[in-house]
């Protein structure tokens, strides 16, 4: 778990969830916030506090904006607050929260984003209260909001809510947390155009955008570049003026919570009591009423146990709970039914006076009966079909203080990647599930303590403290690398600094990318020409000072370029290095060929399917351009796909580094970088002054490799590593001349 060091905020913390996690209850005409005992509210409480090390003071309470079932008639005059919290009502009209909660919510993003597109219904009503909904969201939000407040917005109700917050308060800080699942981009695709571009874009409003495991995170991050045009670099997006921070962050419970559970009297006599009225095996789940969560191919699974295991027949007791949830809506009414009569059916095919296989109840249960069951049982089924998260099977694991009980979970739970010690299981396959019955069944208690041990280890460090903890500290950590990449545009002043710590320098080096830098950006590479002015002012510095000529271009283009000036010249982002007077060039000793191959043929079908586009074979690296290409808004989306086809066809042994340049995307070894080649030259020497300027992605590698006393320059106005920025590439000229004007010749 990573901690937060003196980094308390001077803000609020401000949550925004569809639902306040509040009950009203009036007592002689006094209204009371009743909390509820979610693992979200105990974690954020855990924000706050006297210590010192705690994110946020305990001087100011915790802001909940959410949803209120309460009219505003009923709440009209009270107060809303409690020790820890105030909450903030939104009222939203019933038919605009039909189309929007039950509409847009749930009759079509959450059946798309668990993979079931043939139960999402397309409305355009739904989309305009989805959008009236987030706005009055952000209208309450408006009337609370103060700067140095954090935000952090909660689920897929609100995803629109972090952009509108971004528009009106360009300075807060803002968290976005995702809960279900982000589907694959061939899902994400459904949604309309227009809508999936304001989702994504409306999340992208956040500073910190987080889901519970890597593949939502890549797929989100797919979207973000195929519906938007954002790239990505590992788990950051530039959004020129800002960077968005997207991450993965399993959500947990309160580990301790369950775990202590255990002896609570209340639970003690639950537990007894299953012990004592169910067989002599349990079999138990929970959930709530939904298709995502695999009800049926549970039921499927166990009646093919039934089938193959006579031996267990009267043994068993299979306790299926399920919380009633959504059923309002025709897919659940008919799901419950469907629920109804498959329990009904095994009971009758399989049961006898003496013996009912599944005791199936539609309720929910107090905490003391839920956490009973959990200790009470021999095993948790869960087999959810897809899945966000799921806790319960975390609860189950939490809860057994005594180590015992085996888990079979579904490899479709976002719970999965972590708890790989269950018995892991295809939900679709009912002899999978009956196998692995029968394998918990026989399992050995040491075996469970091992397995289950290894587990409760793993949730009792990353519990739901850790998440929240883990979440802003990215937060904060964000607010550092911000600060680091923040452009600082060179000022008179600035210029004047940099000229007179040359004139008081005895032994200097510059590094000077080529494209961008030196000549201008044009549509055709082969006529990006370095001016004559340029030239002669370089042959003026190389005269006294080591000149680097830093570029991604092949060596024969910079030969012919530079083959006159004493400079050195690095070629290929580094692969090819010619010292100053040398007429040979040397290869960077950790190339390896053969690489190229398999490549190729990939980078060659897209240039064909994309008119004007080309590739180009550099001696250790190849490179799609699209500059050229015919349809420029196409080819941008076919270079997006392309980097990331490659990102992923990639295999880690080859060591190959994609680089997004301008218009091109290249392929290349990654054992050497712009940033390595400069380090080269600076290594073990005495320079007293050090300049680099750049204009591309691929010069970051410089900007960061170079020591912190180097001026480092970037040209426009991208996020950068870079100290300062200047506005764009005729300036480098002028720059020059001006800093370098009181030398005498
Ligand atoms: C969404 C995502 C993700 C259930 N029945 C009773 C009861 N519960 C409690 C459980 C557990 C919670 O409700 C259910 O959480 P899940 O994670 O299993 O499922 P969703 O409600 O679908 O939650 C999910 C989650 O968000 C968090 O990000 O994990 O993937 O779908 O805590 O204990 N509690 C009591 N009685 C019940 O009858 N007391």
């Amino acid at each position: 778990m990573k901690e937060l060091k003196n980094t308390k905020n001077s803000g609020r913390l401000i949550i925004v969830a569809y639902r306040l996690p509040f009950k009203i209850v009036r007592e002689d005409d006094q209204s009371h916030l009743v909390q509820n005992s979610g693992g979200l509210v105990s974690a954020v409480l855990s924000l706050v506090s006297d210590q010192e090390d705690s994110v946020f003071s305990s001087e100011e309470k915790i802001q909940w904006i959410g949803f209120s079932e309460n009219t505003k008639e009923e709440l009209e005059g009270q107060s809303l607050a409690n020790e820890s919290f105030q909450a903030h009502p939104v009222f939203i009209p019933d038919d605009v929260n039909e189309n929007y909660y039950e509409g847009f919510c749930n009759n079509l993003v959450w059946p798309l984003c668990h993979y079931f597109p043939s139960l999402a219904r397309f409305d355009d009503a739904y989309f305009e209260a989805y959008k009236t909904a987030n706005q009055l969201f952000f209208d309450k939000l408006d009337e609370v909001i103060q700067p140095g407040d954090v935000v952090w917005v909660q689920d897929y109700q609100l995803m629109l809510l972090p952009d509108l917050i971004r528009q009106k308060y360009p300075d807060n800080k803002i968290g976005f947390f995702f809960h279900i699942p982000f589907p694959s981009y061939e899902l994400f695709r459904m949604f309309p155009v227009k809508w999936r571009k304001a989702i994504v874009d409306g999340i992208l409003g956040a500073d910190v955008v987080g889901f519970h495991t890597n593949d939502y995170v890549e797929y989100f991050l797919k979207a973000a570049r195929l519906v938007s045009g954002y790239g990505n670099k590992l788990h950051y997006i530039n959004m020129s003026n800002r960077i968005v921070k997207v991450d993965s962050f399993p959500i947990s419970i309160d580990f301790q919570k369950f775990n202590e559970a255990y002896d609570e009297p209340e639970v003690i006599r639950a537990r007894e009591e299953a012990r004592e009225s169910l067989k002599e095996k349990i079999i138990f789940s929970v959930d709530r009423l939904d298709y995502s969560k695999g009800i049926l191919h549970r039921l499927q699974g166990f009646t093919r146990f039934l089938e193959q295991h006579p031996e267990w027949h009267e043994r068993v007791s299979f306790v299926m709970v399920v919380v009633p949830s959504r059923d309002t809506i025709e897919q659940y009414q008919h799901m419950k039914m469907e629920i109804d009569q498959t329990v009904g059916a095994i009971n009758a095919n399989y049961g006898n006076i003496y013996w009912q296989p599944i005791i199936y109840q539609y309720r929910s249960m107090t905490y003391h009966e839920l956490v009973g069951m959990y200790t009470a049982s021999d095993v948790a089924l869960i087999t959810p079909v897809r899945d966000g998260m799921n806790l319960v099977c975390k609860e189950y694991v939490a809860s057994r203080k005594d180590s015992q009980g085996v888990l079979i979970l579904s490899e479709m739970a976002g719970a999965a990647a972590e708890l790989g010690e269950a018995l892991i299981i295809n939900p679709l396959d009912n002899q999978g599930i009956a196998d692995a019955i029968s394998e918990a069944f026989a399992m050995i208690p040491e075996e469970q303590e091992k397995r289950m041990s290894a587990m409760r280890e793993r949730i009792r460090d990353y519990d739901v403290f850790a998440w929240t903890n883990d979440f802003f500290t990215q937060m904060l950590m964000l607010e550092q690398e911000h600060e680091r990449l923040k452009q600082v545009f060179l000022t008179n002043k600035g210029i004047d600094n940099i000229r007179k710590a040359y004139e008081a320098s005895s032994k200097r080096i510059l590094f000077f990318d080529y494209d961008g830098t030196l000549a201008p950006i044009v549509a055709d590479p082969s006529k990006a020409i370095v001016s004559e002015d340029v030239k002669k002012l370089i042959m003026e510095i190389a005269k006294r000072d080591t000149v680097v000529i830093i570029s991604g271009r092949d060596r024969r283009f910079l030969d012919t370029h530079f083959r006159d000036l004493p400079v050195h010249i690095i070629a290929e982002h580094g692969a090819l290095i010619k010292t100053k007077g040398s007429e040979e060039w040397t290869l960077n000793e950790s190339y390896e060929e053969n690489w190229k191959d398999s490549i190729k043929p990939i980078l060659n079908m897209y240039a064909k399917r994309c008119p004007g586009a080309f590739v180009e074979e550099k001696e250790t690296s190849l490179a799609w351009h699209y500059r050229t290409a015919d349809d420029k808004e196409y080819a941008s989306r076919r270079a997006q796909e392309l980097s990331w086809q490659l990102k992923n066809f990639i295999q880690p042994e080859l060591n190959l580094q994609i680089i997004d340049g301008n218009k091109v995307v290249e392929v290349k070894k990654t054992a050497f970088n712009k940033g390595t080649a400069a380090r080269s030259f600076v290594d073990g020497s005495d320079y007293d002054f050090i300049l680099a300027i750049g204009d591309d992605t691929t010069d970051e590698d410089m900007f960061e490799a170079l020591p912190d006393t180097s001026y480092t320059i970037k040209i426009g106005d991208d996020l950068s590593a870079a100290r300062n920025h200047i506005k764009n590439q005729e300036e480098v000229f002028h720059f020059l001349s001006f800093m370098v004007s009181t030398i005498p010749e």
